[in-house]
């Protein structure tokens, strides 16, 4: 018999990956789209065209647990993948109250319609959860024992969505799984996180067609691997047989000005820096500024450094990722490049 896997947040970035991944090893894929009032289901696109027998898009919104319930009790899933959230950290201090509805309420929705179901004991659930639940870290590299310390609404909703996913485990014994995953990036990431906005402002310059690039702070060190190799890790926790929470990182740290040298370097675009902190700025071969700082760009309270130790993930679930920092880099590159010239 097919397994049958759930994705919310199948739209998104790693969504759509793990779809991919999932309809490779013959799932049957539920996945969950959103109203909107403009297409949102890009990523998806490729595969609906495809799977018309095997892959089911179904209208939800996790923080309506009407339709949470329905869909789970009717779609009757083996696996639940909740990878739905408002995931956009600077956009959570101008949203927090919706912010904590989508990703700490959102989770419990989900977890209540699983602890009513009749297969409650057979469904395994996989929470999204993020590096960002260490915000002001106390230790380095971050494990799964350091002690939390989130500095954004979003980092401290999800970490309610983490801590009821335990007790879900525990007073109800289901299998609950928390995934701690560093920043990971692809093709695929939101125009609006630093990575993409980098890679595809550089290109566009490096086109002729933008003149500059406006950046937030240059010096925030993230810890950033491949959407790709992500996802599989997701996959790896749901197949164990007790549930347990593990951290996925590279255990290697950029700063995010290193992210643009190494941009540069593989657009063969050079770039003469001057200047510090706020003040940095980025010229081009003819003296032009092309990258400079804007406060627009910052936030209330930072994550100045994430690096994380994915040991653990290592040795029990023989994960590793295939993509280091120039490749992941190089695809983003590559992609955005392309697709723009064109
Ligand atoms: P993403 O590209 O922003 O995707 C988020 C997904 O959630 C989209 O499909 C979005 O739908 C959906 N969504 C938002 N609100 C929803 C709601 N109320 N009901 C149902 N679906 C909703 O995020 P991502 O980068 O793929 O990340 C996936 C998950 O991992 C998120 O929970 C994120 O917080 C977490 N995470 C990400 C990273 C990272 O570096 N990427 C690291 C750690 C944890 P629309 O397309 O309609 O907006
Ligand atoms: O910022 C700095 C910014 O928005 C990274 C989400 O997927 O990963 C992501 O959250 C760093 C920060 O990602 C700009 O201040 C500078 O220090 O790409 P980001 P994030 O905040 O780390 C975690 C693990 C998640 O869970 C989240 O869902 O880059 N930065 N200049 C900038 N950031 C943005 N967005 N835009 C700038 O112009």
């Amino acid at each position: 018999m097919k397994k049958i896997a759930l994705i919310y947040g199948a739209t998104g970035q790693d969504g759509s990956y793990l779809a991919d991944f999932l309809l490779k090893k013959k799932y049957h894929v539920h996945a969950i789209k959103r109203k909107s009032s403009s297409l949102n289901t890009e990523r998806i696109d490729h595969i609906y065209e495809k799977n018309t027998k095997n892959f089911f898009l179904h209208y939800g919104d996790i923080t309506d647990p009407i339709s949470v319930n329905e869909i789970i009790h009717s779609v009757n899933p083996d696996e639940i993948y909740n990878l739905a959230a408002q995931s956009h950290v600077a956009v959570s201090f101008k949203i927090p109250n919706y912010t904590a509805q989508v990703n700490a309420l959102g989770a419990l929705n989900i977890l209540e319609a699983i602890k009513s179901s009749k297969k409650r004991n057979k469904i395994k659930y996989y929470q999204a959860g993020t590096s960002e639940m260490y915000g002001k870290v106390q230790e380095n590299p971050q494990s799964e024992n350091t002690p939390f310390y989130p500095r954004s609404p979003y980092g401290v909703a999800k970490l309610f969505a983490h801590w009821i996913t335990i007790n879900y485990r525990e007073a109800y014994d289901l299998f609950a799984c928390n995934g701690i995953l560093f920043n990971h990036e692809s093709p695929r990431r939101g125009e609006t996180f630093v990575t993409r906005k980098i890679t595809i402002g550089l290109c566009k310059i490096k086109l002729g067609i933008q003149k500059k690039l406006i950046l937030g702070n240059l010096y925030a060190k993230r810890d950033w691997g491949h959407a790709k190799d992500y996802v599989e890790a997701q996959w790896l926790m749901m197949q164990q047989k007790k549930p347990e929470d593990f951290v996925i990182a590279t255990g290697h740290t950029h700063t995010v000005k290193s992210f643009i040298i190494e941009c540069a370097k593989q657009l063969n675009l050079k770039i003469i820096w001057k200047g510090k902190g706020i003040k940095t700025k980025g010229y081009d071969k003819n003296g032009k500024c092309i990258i400079e700082c804007s406060k627009k760009y910052f936030r209330p309270s930072e994550v100045d450094f994430l690096l994380g130790n994915a040991k653990k993930a290592r040795s029990k679930l023989k994960w590793k990722p295939n993509f280091n920092f120039s490749k992941l880099v190089k695809d983003m590159i590559t992609n955005d490049y392309e697709k723009l010239k064109s």
